[in-house]
């Protein structure tokens, strides 16, 4: 089959969510890669697709899209499958928590990933914001757990939707990420309807799709381990 879209991609960035809800759809795609260790994403080109110089960007052939959100919700409409219909009574809670996952929980875990954005180089400052951040996203997961725990059908891994592999991936890079900082603030322990989820989107197609492309290692959510990416690097 001939691919429609073409996904820009660094391994194990926020485009991996958009790989596994291409994989799930079985759309096929042709895979871009964006060196970072270049800089690729804030390249001349690269910013005439995304202005924001953010990893994804989906070329479709409505032209690119770009925030990860946006881009679940739109394959998700085209291709009716991986979200409640506008018409579905789930729609409204479904919206509310990828919003909240895309807007508040990714935008936090971006101040832990580059606090240098958000308070400059002074080190205690760095550490500070971290603190406080690792405190919000602690309550952001519990309440996440609680939505899971409550088995609503668009946030288990059955049918699984882009929101399913949008939590998997941020729990993914909060166990990794950053390599040199403390991360025993997260504990997938305390989460436990959000490991089912994790442990049950491990067994699926996509994410073994998404291992062999990526280099994701055995157990990606539940027990991540840094990426040996065939191409390219996560940082
Ligand atoms: N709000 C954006 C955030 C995407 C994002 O944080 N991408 C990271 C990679 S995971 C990135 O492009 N980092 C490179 C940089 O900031 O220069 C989205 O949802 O797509």
């Amino acid at each position: 089959m001939t691919s429609i879209y073409r996904l820009h991609y660094a391994p194990d960035n926020a485009s991996l969510i958009i790989r596994l809800a291409l994989e799930q759809l079985g759309q096929p795609y042709e895979p871009v890669l964006v060196d970072r260790r270049q800089g690729a994403q804030r390249s001349a080109g690269y910013l005439r697709l995304n202005p924001n110089g953010l990893i994804p960007v989906l070329e479709t052939p409505e032209g690119p899209m770009f925030e990860t959100g946006a881009i679940l919700l739109w394959l998700a409409d085209r291709h009716g499958e991986g979200a409640p219909a506008p018409s579905d009574p789930d729609r409204g809670d479904y919206l509310k928590w990828l919003f909240f996952v895309s807007n508040t929980l990714h935008a936090d875990l971006r101040m832990v990933f580059y606090p240098r954005l958000y308070v400059g180089t002074d080190s205690t400052a760095q550490d500070i914001l971290r603190r406080n951040v690792q405190d919000r996203l602690r309550t952001h997961l519990a309440n996440l757990d609680h939505v899971a725990g409550g088995k609503p059908e668009w946030f288990g891994a059955e049918a699984p939707t882009g929101l399913c592999w949008y939590v998997a991936c941020v729990m993914r890079w909060m166990a990794l990420y950053p390599a040199d900082a403390d991360r025993r603030w997260f504990d997938l322990a305390h989460t436990p309807n959000l490991r089912t989820l994790l442990a049950g989107l491990e067994a699926h197609p996509a994410t073994r799709a998404a291992q062999a492309a990526e280099g994701l290692g055995p157990s990606p959510f539940t027990a991540p381990t840094y990426t040996r990416p065939p191409e390219g690097s996560a940082i």
